[in-house]
């Protein structure tokens, strides 16, 4: 890693939810941390539902998001290396961002190391025992004939339904949210299992938009990114340590979301 560079890590901005001047303020407030980070980042992984949903066609984008855009564009174009990973909510990325910002598309879990520590990544969804219904919804909509069917309606009824269908989801997420934690959660759960075979110095996942930083088993380290709808956290590796980070909060490292959700 070069001198004086950091990687740094985020998920769950879920651009696009909420009412449009919403939307747009947190939009804003994304990029005023990716303004912020411009000049000492060398990677950039954004871990999956940075949209709130995505589809693109085979000429066509989904509006919006111009500035955000804007600004990946910025940093790729200065040599900033764009990691992208699908979510759950926006698994139709195809080549787009690969054609247009050079970002490396990543389908479900990516491993690498920096400066001998070793990292495993995955946005989270589908992960460890249960959850058979999702599981089984994530095949088909990850299937090319659905994603080719889905491509035959209207883009006007198409992303309408699944504006609705998304709006579906966030509610009930907001239902789990409710419930207390489990004390093993399931990316906890499938992340021990994942040490099974071979060491991690860290995990780290988003999907359940809460902020966590745990210790596993053998020095490895569960951390969660949080979100970009109530905490504004990410994470950042400097060569050294990892850390997770809270923007433009008067106070690092105080998750919120206790009292929001
Ligand atoms: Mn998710």
């Amino acid at each position: 890693m070069p001198t004086g560079k950091n990687i740094y890590f985020a998920s769950d901005m879920h651009l696009g939810i909420g009412a449009q001047t919403s939307a747009r303020e947190r939009e804003d407030k994304v990029v005023r941390w990716l303004d912020m980070i411009k000049d000492d980042v060398a990677e950039l992984f954004l871990v999956g539902d940075v949209f709130d949903f995505w589809f693109e066609y085979k000429t066509v984008v989904p509006k919006g998001y111009i500035r955000f855009l804007g600004k990946l564009a910025q940093l790729t174009d200065a040599g900033v290396k764009l990691y992208m990973f699908k979510g759950n909510h926006d698994m139709w990325m195809f080549d787009y961002f690969e054609n247009e910002l050079n970002a490396t598309i990543i389908p479900n879990e990516f491993t690498f190391e920096r400066n001998g520590k070793s990292f495993y990544l995955h946005h989270g969804d589908g992960l460890g025992p249960g959850d058979k219904k999702y599981k089984f919804l994530k095949k088909i909509f990850r299937s090319k004939l659905c994603q080719w069917a889905f491509a035959r309606l209207h883009p006007n009824f198409g992303i309408g339904i699944a504006g609705a269908w998304s709006h579906k989801s966030k509610v009930t997420n907001a239902r789990i949210g409710e419930k207390k934690l489990h004390p093993q959660e399931w990316i906890e759960l499938y992340s021990k299992e994942v040490l099974q075979t071979r060491h991690y110095d860290y995990m780290i996942y988003g999907h359940r938009h809460r902020p966590m930083d745990k210790p596993l088993i053998n020095n490895t380290r569960y951390i969660n990114l949080g979100d970009w709808i109530y905490n504004f956290s990410y994470a950042v590796f400097d060569g050294v340590k990892l850390e997770l980070k809270y923007f433009e909060k008067a106070k690092d490292g105080v998750p919120e979301w206790s009292s929001v959700i």
